[in-house]
């Protein structure tokens, strides 16, 4: 629990995976938080001020002290809090975490989103064809009921966004027969009744959209 002397405070949009990545941590180790609703289209000062290389949402700021992009603020909140670890231990598995939870980033949210706003519709089966590609990879690695074992951890965290691309994307990137782990894992990690309490309904998630337009996610 964070003590009554510590100030924490997080910036978001509702809706935004990255922002809920972040809740989930804060909820999962029980720390207390003021919340502040940001609007992307009109960008407030204090997110210009705490993260003016990117200007994005999630900022996290511990005792005025600010941290940006959702999967350092997660190891951040797990480094600072110690009761129910998020990332493993032994350093291996740490590093083994750390590597699948980038590969979320650069590979599944980076070809979802070009699956999506490519136009020509030959490279955007392409780019369809290595999101499945890449899911697979996901599905081989889960092998108990989270990511993380019998209880979800950091990859789980980070792999949060990975139903919401569905849903926003309109796409039908894991039908269960295609993807029967990840499909249950995703009905599992979603009812978990610590991520549930986060989760806003489906409806109000972000849309995701091409790196020219604004706001993005
Ligand atoms: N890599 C960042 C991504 C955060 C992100 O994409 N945030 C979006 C909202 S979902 C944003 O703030 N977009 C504002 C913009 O692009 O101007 C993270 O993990 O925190």
């Amino acid at each position: 629990m964070a003590s009554s002397q510590e100030e924490v405070i997080l910036l978001g949009v509702i809706g935004s995976p990255f922002l809920h990545r972040v809740q989930i941590a804060l909820k999962l180790k029980g720390v207390e938080y003021k919340y502040l609703e940001d609007d992307l289209n009109n960008k407030s000062d204090l997110l210009l001020k705490y993260n003016p290389v990117y200007k994005m949402i999630p900022v996290f700021v511990h005792n005025e002290k600010p941290i940006s992009e959702s999967l350092v603020i997660v190891e951040y909140i797990d480094d600072t809090w110690k009761n129910n670890p998020i990332l493993p231990s032994d350093p291996y598995h740490r590093a083994l975490a750390r590597f699948w939870a980038k590969f979320i980033d650069d590979k599944c949210v980076a070809l979802a989103a070009k699956s999506v706003f490519i136009v020509d519709e030959k490279e955007k089966e392409k780019a369809k064809e290595e999101l499945f590609e890449a899911l697979n990879y996901l599905e081989n690695e889960l092998k108990g009921k989270f990511f993380g074992g019998d209880e979800f951890g950091f990859v789980d965290i980070a792999a949060v966004i990975v139903p919401i691309i569905q849903e926003i994307a309109g796409l039908q990137l894991f039908p269960s027969e295609k993807f029967p782990k990840l499909s249950k894992w995703s009905q599992d990690f979603y009812n978990h009744s610590l991520v549930n309490q986060v989760m806003p309904p489906k409806t109000n998630f972000l849309p995701i959209s091409s790196s020219g337009s604004k706001p993005r996610c």
